[in-house]
């Protein structure tokens, strides 16, 4: 490629801080170093993470920073030492890396890796530093991906190649929010046919614990929310039914309790709120009942039960992207997408160009979308 080498100006919407709507910007990236692959993003969804950063959730973060985390797009150059990966290629950029060869990465269980962001969390790729400038500035990156911008690079541990004819405006959702939810009822609960589900928090993650709930066989998915607007794109997506716990006035536990003739199999909570752990833990069946964490809850929260809610035979579980070894599982999943073994279109509520990502952020913000997918 003519840029190949190069420094490329584009644009991006850099944060410059918290609670600041963000600025589209012209930036410099740098070419890919040593094991890094530059890509020109072609779609991004707007995830929550990416939310909670612009409205000063997460405090570790620094500034200014080119948030974005779930994208999709097409390999502009490779660094030296890049192996399997060529320009041209279409990949998604991975917020779990796969370096292949640590503890976990050997272990078929774990799908995180030891090289992974959320450790480092100071805003830089594996090299300790970024790619971009901006007015002069140097500019951090975030979760190893950085997908508000028309370019970006990447670790080639983080980097998925896909298939050739992937809708890159659809399987970007691939890269967080869809697979986080998908897996953890596939993977990480391994939800079997016939059995009974509850889904804690009807956002995007939410939804798509229940399209896996649906394609593992589940015969009843309950979708639990406070919004009930949200409970129509659940139905329409496999939930059986929908309660708000606000309907009730006695412990939401025995609500289910008694739907579900004394508990469901799975709980999954897709919220981040310890209350409804806890919730979901004690709605789970007392003999065969698994709960799985999906949510992160605020840094100083603090579950707390009596352990013998454990000891009668239910299993607690956490799961981050959904279980997926990501380097081997995004190319499957996008076939798998491809071949219509799921529908993840629905969760995509709007689509804008890359200009009105502030609108994107409010949608998200007022509950009015699932997904925003921009396109650059
Ligand atoms: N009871 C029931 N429902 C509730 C409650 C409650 N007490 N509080 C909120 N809800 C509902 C909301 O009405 C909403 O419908 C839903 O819960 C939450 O949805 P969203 O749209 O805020 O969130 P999602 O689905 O996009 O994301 C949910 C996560 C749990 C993944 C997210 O919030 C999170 O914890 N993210 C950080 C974890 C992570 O994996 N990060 C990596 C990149 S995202
Ligand atoms: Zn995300
Ligand atoms: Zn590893």
């Amino acid at each position: 490629m003519a840029t190949s080498g190069k420094i490329i100006k584009c644009k991006a919407a850099v944060c410059w801080g918290p609670n600041k709507p963000l600025s589209i910007e012209e930036i410099e990236v740098a070419p890919p170093k040593d094991h890094e692959v530059r890509i020109k993003i072609v779609a991004t969804g707007i995830c929550r993470s990416d939310e909670h950063v612009l409205s000063g959730a997460l405090d570790y973060v620094k500034f200014p920073i080119i948030l974005g985390h779930e994208g999709a797009g097409i390999v502009e150059s490779v660094g030296s030492s890049v192996t399997g990966i060529k320009a041209g290629d279409k990949v998604i950029p991975l917020i779990v890396p796969q370096c292949g060869k640590c503890r976990c990465c050997l272990n078929p269980e774990s799908n995180l890796c030891y090289k992974n962001y959320f450790g480092k969390c100071d805003g830089t790729i594996m090299d300790n530093s970024t790619r971009f400038t901006c007015k002069g500035i140097g500019v951090y990156n975030f979760l190893g991906t950085s997908t508000f911008t028309e370019y970006t690079v990447v670790d080639d541990i983080s980097v998925a190649k896909i298939h050739d004819d992937a809708p890159l405006d659809k399987v970007c959702l691939i890269g967080c929010g869809f697979s986080t939810g998908y897996g953890s009822a596939i993977n990480t609960a391994k939800v079997k046919p016939g059995s009974t589900c509850a889904v804690f928090g009807l956002g995007g993650v939410g939804l798509s614990v229940i399209i896996g709930c649906k394609v593992a066989g589940a015969s009843r998915i309950i979708g639990v929310d406070i919004n009930t607007n949200k409970f129509a794109k659940a139905k329409e997506l496999g939930a059986t039914e929908c309660i708000n716990p606000k309907d009730y006035d006695r412990p939401f536990n025995e609500v289910l309790a008694e739907m579900t003739d004394d508990g469901v199999d799975y709980a999954f909570e897709v919220i981040g709120n310890t209350e409804v752990m806890e919730s979901a833990l004690s709605s789970s069946h007392f003999g065969c009942g698994t709960t799985i964490i999906v949510g992160v809850a605020p840094s100083n929260a603090k579950m707390s039960f009596d352990p013998l809610i454990l000891l009668t035979g239910r299993t607690l579980k956490g799961s981050s992207f959904g279980g997926w070894k990501s380097r081997d599982h995004v190319p499957k999943l996008v076939c798998d997408y491809m071949n219509k073994k799921f529908n993840l279109d629905k969760l995509i509520t709007h689509k804008l160009g890359f200009e009105k990502i502030n609108e994107g952020f409010q949608l998200l913000c007022n509950g009015e979308s699932i997904r925003t997918v921009l396109t650059l």
